[in-house]
């Protein structure tokens, strides 16, 4: 399908500019390759609408992702954008944000990606309190490689890797970035797209780390496999099953199969990011000879 078959362009093949997010997309990589129903273009919507809101000057956001479905959606921003390799968008977002600390970093990955072979990262990243911001659109699978067992596979949901229902417990993710100590940490699913902006324009407005949870259909696997509809399923399910809590003890939001799908803003809390406490502690160590890192570069 070409550019200009597409619904977001206008009869002189110019954008609808009543889209309030293409100006944050890139107009040249579109169609995406997300399935139809798949919930990772909706958490982009939001997403969209928060930068629109809470960033005047775009060249000073950048976005990392890893590997997967999610992982594309570097891509597809108007942004700074880097795609990087499986599991290593946490440590390349660090570099890039002590490198340019005036710059906003976000990181948008999968579940897989951030959780299983990123998983050492997100926790060092979180204990650090490393200035960035983390968005896990968490389908409960290995989306693009073929619906395999993920870090969050609920208890008892089938995969190509466990067909006979899983029995590893899976990880809760709010849970750990709070554990690991995070600085800001909410769950939303792609039901709650009004919170869920509010939640992502508030976090792009803070510092420290800040992981956000976003519950989101993957219909041509996850669904699929476990008889559970197409994605407008997902959504009714999100709706019926989930209470608002915010506040809430990460201890008791694990998600399974049926039953509560905690969500809401769970922690907020003040600490000094990594490069705070670097600075404050060379300050003590060395006094006037330590020059602060923090600024734009001379040459920049
Ligand atoms: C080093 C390495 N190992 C494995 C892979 C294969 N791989 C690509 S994406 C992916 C999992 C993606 O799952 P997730 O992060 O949950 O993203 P989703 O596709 O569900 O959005 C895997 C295992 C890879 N690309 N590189
Ligand atoms: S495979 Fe799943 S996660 Fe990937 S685009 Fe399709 S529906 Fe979305």
């Amino acid at each position: 399908m070409s550019t200009d078959t597409l619904d977001t362009l206008g009869p002189e093949g110019l954008p609808h500019m009543d889209n309030p997010s293409l100006p944050y997309l890139r107009g040249e990589r579109i169609p995406h390759i997300w399935c139809p129903g798949c919930g990772i273009g909706t958490t982009v919507n939001c997403f969209t609408r928060a930068l629109g809101e809470a960033v005047s000057d775009l060249d000073k956001v950048a976005i990392v992702s890893g590997i997967g479905c999610t992982g594309r959606v570097a891509g597809y921003m108007n942004l700074d954008s880097f795609h990087t390799t499986h599991g290593r968008a946490i440590p390349f977002a660090a570099g890039l944000k002590l490198a340019r600390p005036e710059m906003k970093v976000v990181v948008y990955s999968g579940d897989g990606d951030l959780f299983a072979i990123g998983g050492n990262h997100f926790v060092h990243a979180a204990r650090r309190n490393m200035d960035l911001m983390v968005v896990c659109v968490n389908n409960f699978t290995y989306g693009m490689t073929g619906g395999q067992l993920a870090p969050t596979t609920p208890e008892g949901a089938s995969q190509t890797t466990m067909p006979f229902g899983n029995f590893e417990k899976p990880m809760s993710l709010p849970f750990l970035a709070d554990a690991a100590g995070a600085s800001f940490v909410a769950r939303w699913t792609v039901f709650h797209v009004r919170q869920l902006t509010r939640t992502l324009r508030e976090a792009l407005g803070k510092q420290g780390f800040r992981f956000i949870e976003i519950l989101a259909p993957c219909p041509t696997l996850f669904l699929r496999r476990n008889r559970l509809g197409d994605g407008v399923d997902m959504v009714r399910v999100y709706k019926e099953r989930s209470k608002i809590r915010d506040g809430a003890d990460t201890k008791d939001v694990d998600l399974g199969m049926d039953g509560d799908i905690i969500v809401g803003k769970f922690v907020d809390r003040e600490r000094p990011t990594w490069l705070q406490s670097m600075n404050a502690h060379y300050q003590q160590v060395f006094g006037e000879r330590y020059r602060p890192w923090g600024g734009v570069r001379e040459q920049d």
